[in-house]
Protein backbone atom coordinates (compact mmCIF):
# COMPACT_ATOMS: atom_id res chain seq x y z
CA UNK A 1 0.00 0.00 0.00
CA UNK A 2 1.72 3.38 -1.12
CA UNK A 3 1.97 5.75 1.85
CA UNK A 4 -0.32 8.74 2.10
CA UNK A 5 -0.87 11.47 4.37
CA UNK A 6 -4.04 12.83 5.81
CA UNK A 7 -4.73 15.32 7.69
CA UNK A 8 -7.72 16.42 9.70
CA UNK A 9 -8.95 19.20 10.95
CA UNK A 10 -11.07 20.19 14.29
CA UNK A 11 -12.30 23.78 15.67
CA UNK A 12 -12.02 23.90 19.23
CA UNK A 13 -15.25 24.22 20.66
CA UNK A 14 -16.78 25.24 17.78
CA UNK A 15 -20.20 26.96 19.06
CA UNK A 16 -18.65 28.73 22.20
CA UNK A 17 -15.72 30.06 19.76
CA UNK A 18 -18.00 31.35 17.42
CA UNK A 19 -20.07 33.16 19.97
CA UNK A 20 -16.76 34.69 21.36
CA UNK A 21 -15.63 36.04 17.97
CA UNK A 22 -18.90 37.74 17.94
CA UNK A 23 -18.50 39.32 21.56
CA UNK A 24 -14.86 39.26 22.42
CA UNK A 25 -16.28 39.93 26.19
CA UNK A 26 -16.91 36.39 26.27
CA UNK A 27 -13.13 35.50 25.61
CA UNK A 28 -11.53 33.50 28.40
CA UNK A 29 -14.47 33.15 30.65
CA UNK A 30 -16.64 29.62 30.94
CA UNK A 31 -19.74 30.23 28.76
CA UNK A 32 -21.81 27.03 27.38
CA UNK A 33 -23.86 26.93 24.17
CA UNK A 34 -27.04 24.61 24.83
CA UNK A 35 -30.58 24.34 24.98
CA UNK A 36 -32.30 26.19 28.07
CA UNK A 37 -31.57 25.47 32.00
CA UNK A 38 -34.90 25.77 33.04
CA UNK A 39 -36.26 22.67 31.23
CA UNK A 40 -35.13 19.35 29.13
CA UNK A 41 -32.10 21.02 27.55
CA UNK A 42 -28.54 19.74 26.58
CA UNK A 43 -25.42 21.28 26.93
CA UNK A 44 -24.26 21.36 22.85
CA UNK A 45 -20.51 22.58 23.41
CA UNK A 46 -18.55 24.31 26.80
CA UNK A 47 -15.69 26.67 26.19
CA UNK A 48 -12.49 25.00 27.74
CA UNK A 49 -12.94 27.29 31.06
CA UNK A 50 -16.00 25.26 31.56
CA UNK A 51 -15.34 22.00 30.81
CA UNK A 52 -12.58 22.56 34.06
CA UNK A 53 -15.66 22.13 36.50
CA UNK A 54 -16.59 19.08 34.71
CA UNK A 55 -19.32 20.70 32.17
CA UNK A 56 -19.24 18.44 28.43
CA UNK A 57 -21.21 17.99 25.52
CA UNK A 58 -24.69 16.25 25.96
CA UNK A 59 -25.19 16.48 29.58
CA UNK A 60 -28.40 18.43 30.44
CA UNK A 61 -27.81 22.04 31.01
CA UNK A 62 -29.68 22.16 34.44
CA UNK A 63 -26.67 19.92 35.72
CA UNK A 64 -23.87 22.18 33.59
CA UNK A 65 -25.91 25.20 35.44
CA UNK A 66 -25.29 23.16 39.18
CA UNK A 67 -21.53 22.52 38.26
CA UNK A 68 -20.63 26.06 36.99
CA UNK A 69 -22.93 28.53 38.48
CA UNK A 70 -21.14 31.50 36.77
CA UNK A 71 -20.74 29.91 33.36
CA UNK A 72 -22.49 32.27 30.93
CA UNK A 73 -25.22 30.64 29.08
CA UNK A 74 -26.44 31.00 25.72
CA UNK A 75 -28.89 29.38 23.62
CA UNK A 76 -26.57 29.80 20.30
CA UNK A 77 -27.50 30.59 16.51
CA UNK A 78 -27.13 27.92 13.75
CA UNK A 79 -27.34 30.21 11.45
CA UNK A 80 -23.74 31.81 12.58
CA UNK A 81 -22.25 28.38 13.23
CA UNK A 82 -23.15 27.56 9.39
CA UNK A 83 -21.70 30.74 7.85
CA UNK A 84 -17.68 29.87 9.87
CA UNK A 85 -18.27 26.65 8.61
CA UNK A 86 -18.84 27.34 5.06
CA UNK A 87 -15.99 29.48 5.33
CA UNK A 88 -13.97 27.27 7.65
CA UNK A 89 -14.39 24.65 4.74
CA UNK A 90 -13.38 27.31 2.05
CA UNK A 91 -10.19 27.88 3.55
CA UNK A 92 -9.30 23.98 3.73
CA UNK A 93 -10.66 23.92 -0.21
CA UNK A 94 -7.74 25.86 -1.18
CA UNK A 95 -5.07 24.14 0.56
CA UNK A 96 -6.57 20.26 -1.23
CA UNK A 97 -9.22 19.14 -3.21
CA UNK A 98 -9.13 16.26 -1.59
CA UNK A 99 -11.64 17.67 1.10
CA UNK A 100 -13.86 15.72 3.06
CA UNK A 101 -16.40 17.48 5.44
CA UNK A 102 -17.53 15.72 8.79
CA UNK A 103 -20.20 17.74 10.09
CA UNK A 104 -19.75 21.63 10.72
CA UNK A 105 -16.00 21.92 12.08
CA UNK A 106 -14.08 19.17 11.07
CA UNK A 107 -12.73 17.50 8.31
CA UNK A 108 -10.26 15.32 6.06
CA UNK A 109 -7.76 16.75 3.80
CA UNK A 110 -6.20 14.18 2.03
CA UNK A 111 -2.45 15.98 1.45
CA UNK A 112 -0.19 13.27 -0.08
CA UNK A 113 2.70 14.59 -2.38
CA UNK A 114 1.91 18.20 -0.78
CA UNK A 115 4.93 18.78 1.18
CA UNK A 116 6.68 20.00 -2.13
CA UNK A 117 3.93 22.95 -2.28
CA UNK A 118 4.70 24.52 1.73
CA UNK A 119 8.65 22.62 2.70
CA UNK A 120 6.37 19.69 4.81
CA UNK A 121 3.49 19.00 5.66
CA UNK A 122 4.07 20.12 8.99
CA UNK A 123 4.30 23.41 7.95
CA UNK A 124 1.24 23.18 5.72
CA UNK A 125 -0.56 22.60 8.78
CA UNK A 126 0.74 25.66 10.63
CA UNK A 127 -0.19 27.91 7.25
CA UNK A 128 -3.80 26.43 7.76
CA UNK A 129 -4.07 26.85 11.40
CA UNK A 130 -2.89 30.56 10.66
CA UNK A 131 -5.61 31.14 8.01
CA UNK A 132 -8.33 30.00 10.15
CA UNK A 133 -6.81 32.54 13.32
CA UNK A 134 -6.08 35.21 11.12
CA UNK A 135 -9.75 35.05 9.02
CA UNK A 136 -12.17 33.50 11.01
CA UNK A 137 -10.45 33.89 14.55
CA UNK A 138 -11.08 30.30 15.61
CA UNK A 139 -8.11 27.64 16.59
CA UNK A 140 -8.36 24.89 14.37
CA UNK A 141 -6.51 21.82 15.71
CA UNK A 142 -4.64 19.92 13.36
CA UNK A 143 -3.53 15.96 13.38
CA UNK A 144 -1.55 14.15 10.92
CA UNK A 145 -0.95 11.13 9.73
CA UNK A 146 -0.69 8.01 7.24
CA UNK A 147 -4.38 7.79 7.78
CA UNK A 148 -7.48 8.68 9.01
CA UNK A 149 -8.32 7.57 12.05
CA UNK A 150 -5.04 7.90 13.34
CA UNK A 151 -5.47 11.28 12.02
CA UNK A 152 -8.40 12.18 14.39
CA UNK A 153 -7.20 10.57 17.14
CA UNK A 154 -3.99 12.99 16.21
CA UNK A 155 -6.09 16.66 16.66
CA UNK A 156 -7.88 15.31 19.79
CA UNK A 157 -4.90 15.07 21.11
CA UNK A 158 -3.35 17.53 20.23
CA UNK A 159 -6.10 20.24 21.36
CA UNK A 160 -6.56 23.04 22.40
CA UNK A 161 -5.19 24.66 19.33
CA UNK A 162 -2.34 22.20 18.60
CA UNK A 163 -0.80 20.18 16.09
CA UNK A 164 0.47 16.95 16.36
CA UNK A 165 1.92 14.83 13.64
CA UNK A 166 2.26 10.54 13.04
CA UNK A 167 5.07 9.55 11.12
CA UNK A 168 4.70 6.35 8.92
CA UNK A 169 5.37 3.22 11.43
CA UNK A 170 4.47 5.03 14.26
CA UNK A 171 0.49 4.46 14.71
CA UNK A 172 0.56 1.65 16.74
CA UNK A 173 3.16 3.28 19.68
CA UNK A 174 0.87 6.42 19.35
CA UNK A 175 -2.27 5.35 19.97
CA UNK A 176 -0.78 1.97 22.50
CA UNK A 177 -1.14 3.98 25.85
CA UNK A 178 -4.68 5.93 24.85
CA UNK A 179 -8.03 4.99 26.90
CA UNK A 180 -9.92 2.71 24.32
CA UNK A 181 -12.85 5.47 24.26
CA UNK A 182 -10.61 7.25 22.29
CA UNK A 183 -10.85 5.25 19.62
CA UNK A 184 -13.52 6.76 17.67
CA UNK A 185 -16.58 4.96 17.22
CA UNK A 186 -15.86 3.12 20.67
CA UNK A 187 -18.66 4.28 22.37
CA UNK A 188 -20.49 3.62 25.66
CA UNK A 189 -21.65 0.47 25.10
CA UNK A 190 -18.53 -1.01 23.32
CA UNK A 191 -16.66 0.53 26.09
CA UNK A 192 -18.17 -0.81 28.67
CA UNK A 193 -18.35 -4.36 27.05
CA UNK A 194 -13.97 -3.94 26.34
CA UNK A 195 -13.76 -2.85 29.93
CA UNK A 196 -16.01 -5.85 31.26
CA UNK A 197 -12.85 -8.19 28.90
CA UNK A 198 -10.63 -6.15 30.56
CA UNK A 199 -9.28 -3.92 27.73
CA UNK A 200 -8.40 -0.66 28.75
CA UNK A 201 -6.50 0.70 26.53
CA UNK A 202 -6.07 0.69 22.91
CA UNK A 203 -2.41 -0.80 23.02
CA UNK A 204 -4.27 -3.59 25.08
CA UNK A 205 -7.04 -3.74 22.48
CA UNK A 206 -4.58 -4.41 19.87
CA UNK A 207 -2.95 -7.21 21.11
CA UNK A 208 -6.30 -9.07 21.36
CA UNK A 209 -6.62 -12.14 18.55
CA UNK A 210 -8.85 -10.34 15.77
CA UNK A 211 -10.49 -13.69 16.14
CA UNK A 212 -11.73 -12.90 19.89
CA UNK A 213 -13.33 -10.01 18.77
CA UNK A 214 -15.02 -10.89 15.54
CA UNK A 215 -16.51 -13.28 17.87
CA UNK A 216 -17.81 -10.87 20.30
CA UNK A 217 -18.81 -7.72 17.75
CA UNK A 218 -19.24 -9.65 14.19
CA UNK A 219 -17.46 -7.81 11.53
CA UNK A 220 -17.11 -4.56 13.74
CA UNK A 221 -14.69 -6.73 15.59
CA UNK A 222 -12.44 -6.60 12.54
CA UNK A 223 -12.42 -2.99 12.40
CA UNK A 224 -11.99 -2.69 16.03
CA UNK A 225 -8.38 -4.61 15.56
CA UNK A 226 -7.80 -2.93 12.62
CA UNK A 227 -8.39 0.47 14.31
CA UNK A 228 -6.81 -0.67 17.34
CA UNK A 229 -3.48 -1.48 15.33
CA UNK A 230 -3.46 2.25 13.52
CA UNK A 231 -4.76 0.34 10.41
CA UNK A 232 -7.41 2.23 8.19
CA UNK A 233 -7.70 1.56 4.53
CA UNK A 234 -10.68 4.19 3.99
CA UNK A 235 -10.34 7.16 1.77
CA UNK A 236 -10.54 10.92 2.01
CA UNK A 237 -13.97 10.67 0.19
CA UNK A 238 -15.11 14.06 -1.12
CA UNK A 239 -18.71 14.25 -0.89
CA UNK A 240 -19.16 14.73 -4.68
CA UNK A 241 -17.39 11.27 -5.16
CA UNK A 242 -18.96 9.00 -2.43
CA UNK A 243 -21.22 6.64 -4.65
CA UNK A 244 -23.57 5.67 -1.47
CA UNK A 245 -23.95 5.49 1.92
CA UNK A 246 -25.15 2.84 4.60
CA UNK A 247 -25.33 1.98 7.67
CA UNK A 248 -25.83 -1.62 9.85
CA UNK A 249 -26.21 -2.80 13.04
CA UNK A 250 -25.53 -6.14 14.65
CA UNK A 251 -27.77 -7.01 17.50
CA UNK A 252 -27.28 -7.96 20.92
CA UNK A 253 -29.69 -11.10 20.76
CA UNK A 254 -31.21 -12.13 17.32
CA UNK A 255 -34.29 -11.27 17.04
CA UNK A 256 -37.87 -11.66 14.77
CA UNK A 257 -39.40 -8.90 16.51
CA UNK A 258 -41.16 -7.10 13.40
CA UNK A 259 -41.78 -3.95 15.23
CA UNK A 260 -38.31 -3.91 16.90
CA UNK A 261 -36.67 -4.59 12.67
CA UNK A 262 -38.84 -1.66 11.97
CA UNK A 263 -37.88 0.62 14.40
CA UNK A 264 -33.90 -0.22 13.95
CA UNK A 265 -34.14 0.45 10.49
CA UNK A 266 -36.25 3.75 10.86
CA UNK A 267 -33.41 4.82 12.99
CA UNK A 268 -30.92 3.99 10.36
CA UNK A 269 -32.66 5.74 7.50
CA UNK A 270 -32.76 8.47 9.07
CA UNK A 271 -29.07 8.52 9.69
CA UNK A 272 -28.59 7.76 5.78
CA UNK A 273 -30.57 10.56 5.05
CA UNK A 274 -28.92 12.91 6.75
CA UNK A 275 -25.65 11.75 5.15
CA UNK A 276 -27.77 12.77 1.90
CA UNK A 277 -28.88 16.00 2.63
CA UNK A 278 -25.56 16.58 4.17
CA UNK A 279 -24.16 15.95 1.03
CA UNK A 280 -26.35 17.84 -0.78
CA UNK A 281 -27.24 14.81 -2.87
CA UNK A 282 -30.50 12.64 -3.60
CA UNK A 283 -30.63 8.93 -4.10
CA UNK A 284 -33.20 6.69 -6.11
CA UNK A 285 -31.79 3.09 -4.90
CA UNK A 286 -32.72 1.93 -1.56
CA UNK A 287 -31.03 -1.65 -0.42
CA UNK A 288 -31.32 -3.72 2.62
CA UNK A 289 -29.06 -6.28 4.65
CA UNK A 290 -29.99 -8.76 6.68
CA UNK A 291 -28.23 -11.34 8.40
CA UNK A 292 -29.84 -14.21 9.90
CA UNK A 293 -28.58 -16.25 12.82
CA UNK A 294 -26.45 -18.43 11.02
CA UNK A 295 -24.57 -15.96 9.26
CA UNK A 296 -26.01 -16.18 5.69
CA UNK A 297 -26.72 -12.60 4.51
CA UNK A 298 -29.13 -11.53 1.85
CA UNK A 299 -29.50 -8.12 0.17
CA UNK A 300 -32.35 -7.03 -1.76
CA UNK A 301 -32.73 -3.37 -3.48
CA UNK A 302 -35.35 -1.35 -5.29
CA UNK A 303 -35.35 1.27 -7.97
CA UNK A 304 -37.54 4.76 -6.71
CA UNK A 305 -39.73 5.92 -9.00
CA UNK A 306 -38.24 9.75 -8.27
CA UNK A 307 -35.23 11.00 -6.25
CA UNK A 308 -35.54 11.46 -3.15
CA UNK A 309 -33.50 12.56 0.26
CA UNK A 310 -36.38 11.68 2.54
CA UNK A 311 -36.34 9.55 5.75
CA UNK A 312 -39.43 8.40 5.36
CA UNK A 313 -39.36 7.55 1.96
CA UNK A 314 -35.84 5.71 2.13
CA UNK A 315 -36.94 4.13 5.11
CA UNK A 316 -40.66 2.83 3.48
CA UNK A 317 -38.85 1.99 0.40
CA UNK A 318 -36.56 -0.20 3.17
CA UNK A 319 -39.28 -1.49 4.90
CA UNK A 320 -41.15 -3.32 2.56
CA UNK A 321 -37.93 -5.17 1.49
CA UNK A 322 -37.39 -6.03 5.03
CA UNK A 323 -40.75 -7.57 5.53
CA UNK A 324 -40.94 -9.58 2.73
CA UNK A 325 -37.27 -10.91 3.46
CA UNK A 326 -38.03 -11.54 6.86
CA UNK A 327 -41.59 -12.84 6.74
CA UNK A 328 -40.16 -15.20 3.60
CA UNK A 329 -38.00 -17.34 6.00
CA UNK A 330 -37.97 -18.86 9.63
CA UNK A 331 -34.61 -17.85 10.69
CA UNK A 332 -34.02 -15.20 13.65
CA UNK A 333 -32.27 -11.79 12.73
CA UNK A 334 -28.67 -11.07 13.57
CA UNK A 335 -27.58 -7.69 11.49
CA UNK A 336 -29.88 -4.96 9.73
CA UNK A 337 -28.63 -2.31 7.26
CA UNK A 338 -29.72 -0.20 4.71
CA UNK A 339 -27.50 1.56 2.48
CA UNK A 340 -28.66 3.95 -0.74
CA UNK A 341 -27.01 4.60 -3.97
CA UNK A 342 -26.08 8.61 -4.32
CA UNK A 343 -26.75 10.47 -7.56
CA UNK A 344 -23.84 12.94 -8.04
CA UNK A 345 -25.47 15.84 -9.24
CA UNK A 346 -26.84 18.30 -6.70
CA UNK A 347 -30.57 19.61 -7.14
CA UNK A 348 -33.61 18.08 -8.46
CA UNK A 349 -36.56 18.51 -10.85
CA UNK A 350 -38.63 20.07 -8.29
CA UNK A 351 -42.14 19.67 -10.63
CA UNK A 352 -41.98 15.55 -9.92
CA UNK A 353 -42.19 16.56 -5.86
CA UNK A 354 -45.62 15.62 -4.92
CA UNK A 355 -46.98 17.73 -1.47
CA UNK A 356 -46.22 14.67 0.95
CA UNK A 357 -42.97 15.07 -0.17
CA UNK A 358 -42.89 18.49 -0.01
CA UNK A 359 -43.87 18.60 3.59
CA UNK A 360 -41.31 16.02 4.18
CA UNK A 361 -38.51 17.60 3.13
CA UNK A 362 -39.00 20.74 4.85
CA UNK A 363 -39.42 18.79 8.20
CA UNK A 364 -36.32 16.99 7.62
CA UNK A 365 -34.03 20.39 7.20
CA UNK A 366 -35.61 21.31 10.53
CA UNK A 367 -35.09 18.21 12.28
CA UNK A 368 -31.42 18.05 10.64
CA UNK A 369 -31.01 21.70 12.12
CA UNK A 370 -31.82 20.61 15.81
CA UNK A 371 -29.64 17.43 15.12
CA UNK A 372 -27.02 19.44 14.55
CA UNK A 373 -27.60 21.72 17.48
CA UNK A 374 -28.37 19.65 19.80
CA UNK A 375 -27.37 15.98 18.83
CA UNK A 376 -28.76 13.40 16.48
CA UNK A 377 -31.42 11.62 19.28
CA UNK A 378 -32.80 15.48 20.44
CA UNK A 379 -35.60 14.19 17.78
CA UNK A 380 -36.92 10.50 17.72
CA UNK A 381 -39.50 9.35 15.57
CA UNK A 382 -42.18 7.16 17.18
CA UNK A 383 -40.90 4.11 15.99
CA UNK A 384 -37.12 4.57 16.87
CA UNK A 385 -38.48 5.39 20.25
CA UNK A 386 -39.30 2.26 21.39
CA UNK A 387 -35.54 1.20 20.58
CA UNK A 388 -34.79 2.59 24.07
CA UNK A 389 -36.97 -0.46 25.76
CA UNK A 390 -34.60 -2.51 23.90
CA UNK A 391 -30.84 -0.86 24.76
CA UNK A 392 -31.31 0.03 28.24
CA UNK A 393 -28.08 1.59 28.54
CA UNK A 394 -29.75 4.94 27.61
CA UNK A 395 -27.88 5.62 25.04
CA UNK A 396 -29.27 6.79 22.07
CA UNK A 397 -26.67 5.80 19.30
CA UNK A 398 -27.91 2.09 18.31
CA UNK A 399 -25.48 1.71 15.41
CA UNK A 400 -22.04 1.11 14.99
CA UNK A 401 -19.65 3.60 13.04
CA UNK A 402 -20.56 4.47 9.38
CA UNK A 403 -20.16 1.86 6.89
CA UNK A 404 -19.31 2.91 3.57
CA UNK A 405 -19.91 0.61 1.13
CA UNK A 406 -18.60 2.51 -2.18
P1 LIG B 1 -17.05 18.85 18.51
O1 LIG B 1 -15.96 19.12 17.51
O2 LIG B 1 -17.24 17.45 18.98
O3 LIG B 1 -16.81 19.71 19.82
P2 LIG B 1 -16.27 21.18 19.99
O4 LIG B 1 -15.82 21.75 18.69
O5 LIG B 1 -17.31 21.97 20.71
O6 LIG B 1 -15.07 21.00 20.97
P3 LIG B 1 -13.64 20.35 20.71
O7 LIG B 1 -13.61 19.95 19.27
O8 LIG B 1 -12.66 21.43 21.04
O9 LIG B 1 -13.55 19.20 21.66
O10 LIG B 1 -18.44 19.36 17.97
C1 LIG B 1 -18.55 20.51 17.13
C2 LIG B 1 -19.82 21.26 17.42
O11 LIG B 1 -20.95 20.42 17.26
C3 LIG B 1 -19.90 21.77 18.86
O12 LIG B 1 -19.31 23.04 19.04
C4 LIG B 1 -21.37 21.77 19.13
C5 LIG B 1 -21.92 20.69 18.25
N1 LIG B 1 -22.21 19.49 19.08
C6 LIG B 1 -23.51 19.30 19.52
O13 LIG B 1 -24.40 20.07 19.20
N2 LIG B 1 -23.78 18.20 20.30
C7 LIG B 1 -22.82 17.32 20.70
O14 LIG B 1 -23.09 16.36 21.42
C8 LIG B 1 -21.47 17.54 20.24
C9 LIG B 1 -20.38 16.60 20.64
C10 LIG B 1 -21.23 18.64 19.44
MG1 LIG C 1 -14.58 20.67 17.40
Amino acid sequence: MPLKTVMHIDLDAFFVSVEQVLNPALKGKPVVVGGSTDRRGVVATASYEARAFGVHSGMPMATALRLCPQAIFLTGNYHRYAEASRRFMGILADFSPFLEPMGLDEAFLEVTGFESLHKSIYEMAQKIRARVRAELGLAASIGIAPCKIVAKVASDEAKPDGLMQVLPGGEAAFLAPLAIRKLPGVGEKTEAILKGLGIKTIGILARMPETALKHRFGMYGETLHRHANGIDHSHVLPPAEAKSTSRETTFERDTRDMVFLSGMLRYLAEKVGADLRRYGRQTACVAIKVRFADFTTLTRQCTLANPTDADQYIFQTGDSLLKKTVQADKRAVRLIGIGVSIINEPGRQLPLLNGMEQRWEKLNRVIDKMRVKYGFSVIQSGQTLQLRKAYHSGSSDFTHPPLQIS
